[in-house]
């Protein structure tokens, strides 16, 4: 197969300097292998070119003042651990005010064998009783449906390295009790949270 590559090149000039050089290119590899692959790559090459050479858009993006809300919702941390423990017995809360509650796990160990909870009892609630319920409830994260009514508030289960978040609003001062339900671990896992 020959090429006459001069009379090609009148024909293509007058054609962009893209469009120009992308053709020169295939035709020379079109000597070599088939051309239409390499005319669509030439063609898409050529199109990142002029996208290149655009001139930034000098439309302004509309401006508009930033208002930056402060949070005021009060903040409470407690972290669990491979060692089946809260870092916290007692937890103290405002009454009446939304309380944003993170439960981290700082082990490594999978929520499958070291899973936790954080699970906030309504108050009157039997605490052994409700756990031994909820170490049944494997396929609801360890929170028994029938039992949902007793719950003031909940995290999911998480495993080493994951935390939730939640919140909540105790509306009567008291003392609550929580725990984590994971099988086995409320014996340990409990401690109070005091709201005032
Ligand atoms: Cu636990």
């Amino acid at each position: 197969m020959l090429y006459d590559i001069n009379h090609k090149k009148e024909k293509i000039e007058g054609l962009p300097l893209c469009f120009q050089n992308s053709i020169k290119f295939s035709m020379m590899k079109n000597i070599l292998k088939g051309a239409t692959l390499l005319m669509l790559m030439s063609v898409v090459a050529c199109k990142d070119n002029t996208k290149a050479n655009e001139q930034p858009s000098t439309e302004e993006p509309q401006h508009q003042e930033e208002t930056v809300i402060e949070d005021t919702r009060f903040k409470v941390e407690i972290e669990s651990n491979d060692q089946m423990q809260f870092d916290k017995k007692e937890l103290k809360v405002p009454v009446g005010e939304p309380v944003v509650l993170t439960l981290t796990h700082s082990g490594k160990m999978d929520k499958s064998v070291m899973g936790h909870n954080f699970v906030l009892l309504k108050q009157g609630v039997e605490l052994q009783a409700f756990a031994e319920k909820a170490a049944l409830a494997a396929d609801t994260e360890y929170i028994p449906v029938e039992e949902e009514g007793n719950v003031l508030a909940h995290t999911k289960v998480v495993g080493g390295g994951e935390s939730d978040t939640i919140e909540f609003v105790i509306t009567e001062a008291g003392k609550y009790e929580f725990l984590c339900t994971f099988p086995g671990h409320y014996a340990i896992m409990r401690g109070v949270l005091i709201v005032e």
